[in-house]
């Protein structure tokens, strides 16, 4: 029996292994196939220093400079050389870029861009085998596993640095980090391809740090300051079956936010000088144990990749108390802290939440990382909860700020993800530095295209989860699914054209088993119809609609939900959003660009009044190729009498009635340098 605090573990779900799912829908299929073709050769230029006006990345030299170390055994006595800290962490510059010494260049964590990196290469195989891409692959794990120790540890910050600093600045070096995506990377290339050899280094790193790290006395009490090991642990637990793994990852998150602060016997002398304040420990999430955290604070990847952990943790060790934990978390970004577009972090002060409805729409960052690590949660959560307030989430960010960060060609990327654009302010004004009108063709801190990679190469895992009875359907993306549900051979494949239409076909080719469809119904539909259940024993339960019935040879469900254009307000607490109205179609949130409307987009305004008689007309169009549903709108631009002065005594001004035209927020930037915005004035 469910209650408040014990959740029903008989709905808990996994999601489907890649190799299940085809996905066969325009809009994703050419999403993994811009990274199959596009991102992945791209990265791997990058990864080797090869593309030429973008920032060196030094990543794989810098593997190849610790692989040589290695045979050769480290000199003794070098000095240790600290990175210096930038904008986005520890970075070591070279001095003479022309002549580099064998020394490590980069940001600390560079390490990781070549897991992320092999990581989306294996979930590509699955779905597109590449015998070449396979081959650079496998070279490419050989000089890592090069660089390895004997006894298992493989950083190459610290192996060409000096071992004996290991493990010394936790709060700040991201060796845990850097493990973390390695074990990430290697389960899922060892799960395409079969092979093992990065798998097994994941896991000698792995055993060298459970040796070193754990609750049993005389182990190093110390947890992840950038975390991610939390939940790549419990992948490699899944993956190779060893307990340990998981038991390491429970310790790391119970260990977090424990008195006396890990971070403080880290750092004395911080301590010592008064710079360790409050929000410093907020930023890694380490200013209260993770149970007693009920406020999405710090820096928002950190945040992100944390709750995630704590929500495989939870579910695998049935821990009620771990996932309410969770849930008070998850409620608070999404009722307080996320932008319309699944956009997180408020602030470029520390990458970070900001403080609650406090979303600027110029100065967001809204990292394109930490809206996949908002999916990696969701994902998470409906694996213990089938709600559909986690899909409609995950949903959101994929449909928008996670797709805005990356070019329509695949071939440039943000960063940022602001929900309004003036491009003259993001070259003059500092507190907008941060914010690229034009997207970027690599980053020296580059942690967001190869995450994008490995996201969009395997969306197909984030469409379904699966229990010993029953089918969840989370997204609707064109896809076939064939696999055994409840010990019966099941075929499912939707057709859909999401996310312009809102009619699915649901195609179940099952006779003789009796599984059940669980199928969300989108938020943002007011009312739904379905076809072809009229047999079915129905009913809906937290968002969606189970269907449970004896399956006869081939059966289609026809689901429809209306894709009205709808004006969104915010919170009336968002100060920066009162008075203005973001413009919605089905998943997707529109904004208005510079290319279509003019300059000048702060004159603009939402004719309501006309919009609810006339309605707004939508297009079927293409942008750059792409074809698009555009939206156009009746509105209003204000005038801007000549010579008027600074200060004039007010009035409302004279307005000439426009024709505003919208096009999806993910789109914007793929036309040149221009200004957008998602929240437009509404009259
Ligand atoms: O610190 C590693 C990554 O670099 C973070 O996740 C990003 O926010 C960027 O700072
Ligand atoms: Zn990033």
């Amino acid at each position: 029996m469910e209650t408040e605090h014990s959740l029903d573990k008989a709905c808990y779900s996994a999601s489907l292994s890649l190799r299940d799912i085809k996905i066969t829908d325009d809009f994703w299929k050419n999403e993994m196939e811009l990274v199959r073709r596009e991102v992945i050769p791209y990265q791997w230029e990058a990864l080797n220093d090869r593309v030429e006006g973008a920032p060196p990345s030094f990543c794989m030299r810098n593997f190849r400079v610790a692989g040589k170390l290695n045979r050769e055994k480290r000199e003794k006595g070098a000095a240790f050389e600290e990175p210096k800290y930038t904008f986005r962490g520890f970075e070591t510059l070279p001095e003479d870029p022309e002549h580099l010494e064998d020394k490590f260049y980069g940001f600390v964590f560079q390490d990781s861009d070549f897991s992320k990196w092999i990581e989306a290469v294996g979930y590509s195989l699955t779905q597109h085998p590449d015998p070449e891409l396979e081959k650079t692959a496998d070279e490419a794990i050989d000089v890592v596993c090069a660089a390895q120790q004997e006894d298992g540890y493989l950083d190459t910050y610290y192996i060409i640095n000096g071992r004996d600093k290991t493990f010394s600045n936790l709060r700040d070096h991201h060796e845990l980090y850097c493990f973390g995506h390695l074990a990430e990377g290697a389960v899922a290339y060892y799960e395409a391809t079969g092979k093992d050899k990065l798998l097994r280094a994941a896991q000698r790193f792995a055993d060298y740090i459970a040796e070193y790290f754990g609750e049993e006395e005389g182990k190093c009490k110390g947890y992840p300051g950038h975390e991610i090991a939390e939940m790549a642990l419990v992948r490699l637990y899944r993956a190779t079956g060893e307990t340990k793994y998981l038991k390491l990852s429970r310790f790391f998150v119970d260990e977090r936010g424990k008195q006396p602060y890990y971070f403080d016997r880290e750092h004395p002398e911080a301590v010592k000088k008064g710079e360790e304040k409050e929000l410093r420990y907020q930023y890694h999430q380490a200013h209260l144990p993770v149970r007693e955290q009920d406020e999405a604070v710090g820096h928002a990847v950190r945040a992100v990749y944390l709750y995630s952990g704590m929500a495989d943790v939870a579910q695998l060790t049935g821990d009620d108390g771990l996932y309410h934990a969770c849930e008070t978390l998850w409620n608070n970004i999404v009722n307080e802290k996320m932008y319309i577009t699944g956009g997180i972090g408020g602030t470029h002060v520390g990458e970070a939440f900001s403080y609650a409805y406090d979303l600027p729409n110029d100065t967001a960052y809204a990292e394109t990382c930490a809206s996949i690590g908002l999916v990696f949660f969701a994902r998470r959560m409906l694996q213990m909860k089938p709600d559909s307030k986690y899909a409609d989430v995950m949903e959101r960010a994929l449909y928008n700020g996670i797709l805005s960060g990356m070019a329509l060609d695949g071939k440039s990327f943000f960063y940022v993800n602001p929900l309004e654009v003036n491009p003259e302010a993001c070259h003059k004004d500092e507190r907008k530095f941060h914010v690229k009108p034009v997207r970027q063709k690599w980053f020296g801190c580059a942690c967001c295209p190869p995450n994008l990679a490995r996201l969009l190469s395997s969306i197909g895992s984030y469409a379904y989860t699966e229990n010993k009875d029953t089918l969840f359907v989370h997204l609707y993306m064109g896809s076939v699914l064939t696999k055994k549900v409840a010990g019966q051979d099941v075929d499912v494949c939707i057709e859909s054209d999401f996310p312009w239409n809102g009619n699915v076909k649901v195609r179940v080719r099952a006779k003789g088993s009796s599984f059940k469809l669980a199928l969300r119904i989108p938020e943002w539909c007011g009312s739904y119809t379905v076809k072809g259940a009229e047999t079915a024993r129905t009913r809906t339960k937290d968002g969606y609609l189970y269907v449970e019935k004896d399956w006869e040879e081939e059966e289609v469900l026809e689901l429809c939900f209306p894709m009205e254009v709808r004006l969104m307000a915010a919170n009336a607490n968002v100060r920066e959003d009162i008075g203005r109205a973001a413009v919605t179609r089905g998943p997707i949130v529109y904004c208005l660009e510079e290319a279509d409307n003019g300059k000048d987009l702060h004159l603009v305004s939402i004719d309501t009044a006309s919009v609810s008689v006339s309605g707004p007309a939508v297009q079927d169009e293409t942008v750059c190729q792409v074809p698009v549903k555009t939206i156009e709108l009746p509105g209003f631009r204000q005038e801007k009498p000549e010579g008027q002065g600074l200060y004039i005594p007010w009035s409302a001004g004279q307005k000439k009635p426009v024709r505003l035209k919208l096009i999806p927020y993910y789109m914007w930037a793929n036309r040149g340098e221009n200004e957008m915005q998602v929240w437009t004035r509404a009259e």
